[in-house]
C-alpha cells in the first residue's frame, strides 16, 4: 500500500508547525482538490469545517489533534471511518501538572495569601494535611487516572468517577448514575476530566455542586474543570461561588470560548481562569506518533485509541 496523502483541516489556530512535522514523511494538503478528492486517505483535524470530510472516496481514518473528539462529532457530514484520539505521554503530563497545579493551589489557600499579599497582610492562617481534603476525579480516563496517581503520592484522598467500574489502588471508585451522589458527597476538590458527550453534556449544574461536601478542611468546597466548558453551566457555577455553594474554582474551559470579556467570571476574586490551557497538543510530540500509526495501519495493524462513535469519546 503506498503511503496515503494526508488532510490538514484546522480551525482556531494556526497549524503550520504541524504542516510541517506531518510533511517529513508524506504529502500533506490543506484543502482538499474539490469535494470529492481521491488522493486523500487520512484527515488530521481540530473543529474541521462542516461536511469537509464527507464525500472523500479514499479517506481511511480520521486523527484528533486532541484527546476530545466532541469537536469532531459537531460535523453532520462526518463520514463512517475510525476516529483516534490522542493518547500521549506529553498531553497526559501537561494534565497532570495542570490538576496538581491547580489542586495544590486551592489546598495551600493560593487566593488566600494573593489577596493578603496585594494589602501587604503578614498573617499566617492554620495548615492542614492533604489526607484531610478528598479530591474527586469526575472522569477517571487516561487522563483522571493519571492526575489520580500523582494526587496520591502527594497524600491526597483521592476519589474517581467513571461510566463503568474501575479500580484502583488507593483510590474509592464510583461509577453510573448511582454511584454520582456518593461520589459527590465524599468529594472537597471535585476535577472535571469527562469528554463532552450527549450524556455528559450540561452535567455540572448547581444541583450538582449543592452535592459536594463543604464542610470541609478547606472551609468549602471547590471546583476544577478542565474536561469541556459545555459539560458546565457557567452561570450556575457563579450563583455557587455567590452564595457559598463552592469557596473557590479553577476554570480551564467555558461555555463559550473565548471567554466573553462580559462574563463575570473574568473578575470574580475566587476564580482562577485560563484559556483553555491546561494541556496543549503539541505537534513536536504528537506528530511521530501520528505518523507512526498510519505507517502500522499501511502494515496491515489495527488502529490504537480509537473513538467508541456510540459513546461519543
Ligand atoms: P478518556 O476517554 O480516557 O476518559 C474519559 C472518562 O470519562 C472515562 O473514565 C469515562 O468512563 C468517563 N465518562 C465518559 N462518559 C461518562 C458518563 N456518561 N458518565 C460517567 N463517566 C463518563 O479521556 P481522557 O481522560 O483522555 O480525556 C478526558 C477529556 O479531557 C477529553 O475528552 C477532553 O474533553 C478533555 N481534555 C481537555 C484538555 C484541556 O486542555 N482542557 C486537554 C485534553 C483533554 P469509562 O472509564 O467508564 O469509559
Ligand atoms: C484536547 C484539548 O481535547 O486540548 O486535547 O482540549
Amino acid at each position: 500500500m503506498d503511503k496515503g496523502r494526508i488532510l490538514l483541516a484546522v480551525t482556531g489556530f494556526n497549524p503550520q508547525r504541524w504542516y510541517e512535522l506531518l510533511s517529513a514523511t508524506r504529502k500533506v494538503t490543506l484543502e482538499p482538490d474539490g469535494p470529492a478528492d481521491a488522493t486523500i486517505t487520512y484527515a488530521v483535524v481540530w473543529k474541521q469545517r462542516p461536511n469537509l470530510l464527507s464525500g472523500l472516496p479514499n479517506l481511511r481514518a480520521i486523527f484528533s489533534i486532541g484527546a476530545g473528539v466532541d469537536h469532531i462529532f459537531t460535523d453532520p457530514g462526518l463520514p463512517k471511518v475510525p476516529v483516534v484520539r490522542v493518547v500521549a505521554d506529553n498531553l497526559t503530563q501537561y494534565m497532570t501538572e495542570y490538576v496538581v497545579w491547580r489542586v495544590l493551589d486551592h489546598h495551600r489557600q493560593g487566593f488566600l495569601y494573593r489577596a493578603q499579599q496585594k494589602r501587604k497582610v503578614w498573617h499566617e492562617p492554620p495548615q492542614r494535611p492533604a489526607s484531610d481534603v478528598a479530591v474527586g476525579i469526575m472522569g477517571f480516563g487516561n487522563l483522571g487516572r493519571a492526575a489520580a496517581r500523582a494526587l496520591l503520592a502527594l497524600g491526597f484522598v483521592v476519589n474517581g468517577w467513571s461510566r463503568t467500574e474501575h479500580k484502583m489502588a488507593g483510590v474509592a471508585t464510583f461509577h453510573g448514575e448511582q454511584g454520582l451522589v456518593p461520589f459527590l458527597n465524599a468529594t472537597d476538590i471535585l476535577v472535571v476530566l469527562l469528554p463532552l458527550t450527549n450524556a455528559t453534556r450540561g452535567i455540572v449544574t448547581y444541583r450538582l455542586l449543592r452535592e459536594l461536601r463543604s464542610r470541609n478542611a478547606l472551609g468549602g468546597a471547590v471546583l476544577i474543570n478542565a474536561g469541556r466548558g459545555r459539560l458546565q453551566s457557567d452561570a450556575d457555577i457563579f450563583r455557587a461561588l455567590e452564595d457559598g455553594t463552592l469557596k473557590e474554582a479553577s476554570l480551564d474551559v467555558f461555555e463559550g470560548e473565548p471567554l466573553p470579556k462580559t462574563s463575570p467570571l473574568w473578575n470574580h476574586p475566587r476564580v482562577f481562569v485560563t484559556p483553555h490551557a491546561a494541556a496543549t497538543s503539541d505537534p513536536n510530540h504528537l506528530v511521530k506518533p501520528m505518523l507512526e500509526q498510519m505507517d502500522a495501519f499501511e502494515r496491515g495493524e489495527k488502529l490504537q485509541n480509537v473513538v467508541d462513535v456510540e459513546a461519543g469519546y
